[in-house]
């Protein structure tokens, strides 16, 4: 299978996260691609290319243009009040405030983010670009016949919705990979989340469509984030009524479990008969992920990717989260293993 990478991910590298009270280290960090591609290359998993440059315009089919022109300044309005570290929001427009964009760079971070976890630094505007071609180039490749292609992104994607960032994430990948997958002439496509955490800004950004059904396999937002959305009574709305199918499971489910809602997935993808699916494929459903409540093992992942292979459609696969940054690798693999072995 074709891996897409791009060195710059490197270029965001945040120094802390707000978390039990405290700014922590951030767990979202460089090492995690790098042992994924360390992983990939090991495995001869296949070939590894650098992106091709799609320019903003396939961002813009999901994000806001106001957001994205956002994203591109917000380092360089930070950096003008006099500071140099990571730039973070402190507070947010809750119900029954005013939803608008304010003129002092402080307001506009709480205003175009839902969380304080995610710094925007330096090379932020850099990484985030080469993040999304990284998505697309993998699209293109699907378009152009491939039967499959992991896009190896960082940072993270699929918490941001159409014009707000948060949860380690800036621009939605996979979203931007399913557009264009659209764009491109395909009736149809289906993305499939497994990472741990609900994929909340996927969900609202094809919450009203039919063209793209959104499936998610997470924790539930009960205990866990982003606490606010991924609940099962979440279905689609208008049009997209029935192409949303939310699958959320209690902290600390089986590995029995999970694979009972993959089953379930599945099938809802395999009735809707997509031309591609994108799968987000986080491994934070490790069993020893540090900031995650579910029980996976490694072996496990290959049987995640057999499943997925066997619905036997054109997939692209976009790297999200997974945080036992020595495992990630092995993880990743394994599910690309498993889906590549279905379609020898
Ligand atoms: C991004 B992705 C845990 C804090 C959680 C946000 C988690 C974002 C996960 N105490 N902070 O879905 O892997
Ligand atoms: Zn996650």
């Amino acid at each position: 299978m074709l891996t897409i990478y791009s060195d710059d991910h490197r270029l965001h590298h945040g120094q802390g996260e707000l978390n039990n009270g405290q700014l922590q280290p951030c767990v979202e960090f460089p090492a995690r691609a790098d042992n994924v591609l360390a992983a990939v290359r090991e495995a001869q998993l296949g070939e590894v290319i650098a992106p091709d440059d799609f320019g903003l315009d396939p961002v813009r089919r999901v994000h806001s243009p106001r957001f994205v022109e956002f994203l591109e300044q917000a380092w360089g309005l930070w950096t003008a009040e006099g500071r140099s570290c990571d730039a973070l929001p402190l507070n947010w427009p809750v119900r029954g405030m005013r939803q608008i964009e304010p003129d002092y760079i402080d307001g506009k971070l709480g205003y175009f983010s839902f969380d304080a976890g995610t710094p925007i630094t330096a090379g932020t505007w850099t990484a985030i670009t080469a993040g999304a071609n990284v998505a697309l180039t993998g699209a293109a490749k699907l378009l152009d016949g491939e039967r499959d292609a992991f896009s190896l992104c960082r940072p993270p994607g699929h918490h941001a919705a159409a014009d707000y960032y948060g949860g380690y994430c800036f621009f939605n990948n996979a979203a931007i990979a399913a557009q264009y997958l659209r764009d491109q002439g395909a009736s149809r496509v289906a993305i499939l989340d497994v990472d741990y955490h609900h994929g909340n800004g996927t969900q609202s950004i094809f919450y009203d469509r039919d063209d793209v059904m959104f499936v998610s396999i997470h924790a539930d937002p009960r205990q866990e984030y982003p606490y606010f959305l991924g609940r099962a009574d979440e279905i689609g709305d208008g049009p997209g009524a029935g192409y949303n199918l939310n699958l959320p499971l209690p902290w600390q489910s089986s590995a029995d479990d999970w694979f009972a809602a993959l089953a379930t997935g599945l099938q809802r993808i395999s009735g809707y008969a997509p031309d591609y699916l994108v799968v987000s494929l986080g491994v934070d459903t490790f069993i020893d992920d540090p900031i995650s409540q579910f029980r996976l093992k490694t072996d496990d992942y290959l049987e995640v990717g057999k499943r997925i292979g066997e619905l036997g459609l054109p997939t692209l696969f976009v790297m999200e989260g997974g945080y036992a940054v020595a495992n990630i690798g092995g993880n990743v693999v394994n599910v690309l293993r498993g889906a590549a072995a279905q379609k020898a």
